[in-house]
């Protein structure tokens, strides 16, 4: 499928390099991308090639934010019959199905829905050069994509309130420090660097890893008794998998494993 907002790519490894391409408005999150990045992700999670996916700006600037030129104008009945920003097949509700890992590759500019986006993403890797940040209430509005919440469980009530209360941004040191993103790298081996953690992933066991994310995702949306029933039963359910017997023979006969279901 061609598409006007975005470049997509299957590397060897299989695995699936989105990258927004909007430079001329720092990739901002017009309707058009938003519904492309939706079908981009749901045809590379159909891609029985395809193993695990990057989202990346490129490494200038991620994403500075839904398209403002687009909403302006537009008056709360419309987003309410549209239940903007979630339409259906759009990027978040794909982000809602996809089964496979998905990794935000952020340099420059996360802002607004650009930072809600790699939030919802399953882990952020960023250059030194990112900068995180919920600045709607300058424009008068609020993060309407998840911003609100999934920064406070990802950096707590303090430095969210802060951050959507002010605007300020969030350089990608304190974003580390703070847990938002997973590991910082200068910005010449982001996209190298989240493209070899999506082959790494892309090479284990697939039912496997879909379990993972799974898992994790009941951690950080429910209650610990109800994950840690969760985990175990889907830690029981791999030992009727021939990935978890040949992995643990491999480790017993000191060779590496052949996973089936890659
Ligand atoms: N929307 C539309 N156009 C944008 C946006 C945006 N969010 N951000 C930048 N642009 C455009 C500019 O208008 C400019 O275009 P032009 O050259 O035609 O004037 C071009 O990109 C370059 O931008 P600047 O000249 O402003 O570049 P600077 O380097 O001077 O500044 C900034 C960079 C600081 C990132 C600045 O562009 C900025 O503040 N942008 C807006 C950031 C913002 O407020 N983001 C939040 C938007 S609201 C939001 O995300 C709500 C989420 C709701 C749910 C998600 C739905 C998809």
């Amino acid at each position: 499928m061609a598409y006007e907002t975005l470049l997509v790519d299957v590397r060897p490894g299989g695995v699936g390099l989105i990258t927004l391409n909007r430079p001329q408005a720092l990739n901002a999150l017009s309707a058009q991308l938003v519904r492309e990045l939706g079908a981009a992700l749901l045809a590379l999670e159909a891609d029985a090639d395809v193993g695990a996916i990057v989202i990346t700006g490129g490494t200038r600037v991620f994403a500075a934010g839904a398209d403002i030129k687009d909403m302006e104008g537009k008056a709360y009945v419309d987003l309410f019959l549209a239940d903007f920003p979630h339409v259906r097949g759009d990027v978040w509700t794909a982000l809602d199905v996809v089964r496979k890992p998905v990794i935000a590759a952020v340099a420059g500019f996360a802002l607004g829905g650009g930072c809600e986006l790699a939030m919802a993403c399953d882990f952020i890797l960023a250059a030194d050069t990112a900068k995180f940040g919920q600045p709607e209430i300058a424009i008068g509005t609020l993060p309407g994509a998840g911003g609100t919440q999934r920064l406070t469980r990802l950096v707590g009530k303090s430095k969210a309130m802060e951050m959507c209360l002010t605007g300020r941004t969030m350089d990608a040191r304190e974003a580390e420090r703070s847990g938002l993103v997973s590991r910082v790298v200068v910005p010449e081996l982001l996209i190298e660097e989240a493209v070899s953690t999506a082959t790494k992933i892309a090479a284990l066991s697939r039912p496997v890893v879909w379990a993972v994310k799974e898992a994790v995702n009941v951690a950080y949306e429910g209650s610990l008794a109800e994950g840690r029933r969760f985990e175990r039963r889907a830690f029981e359910a791999t030992f009727a998998l021939q990935d978890c017997v040949e992995g643990m023979q491999a480790f017993v006969d000191k060779r590496k494993p052949v996973f089936r279901h890659r």
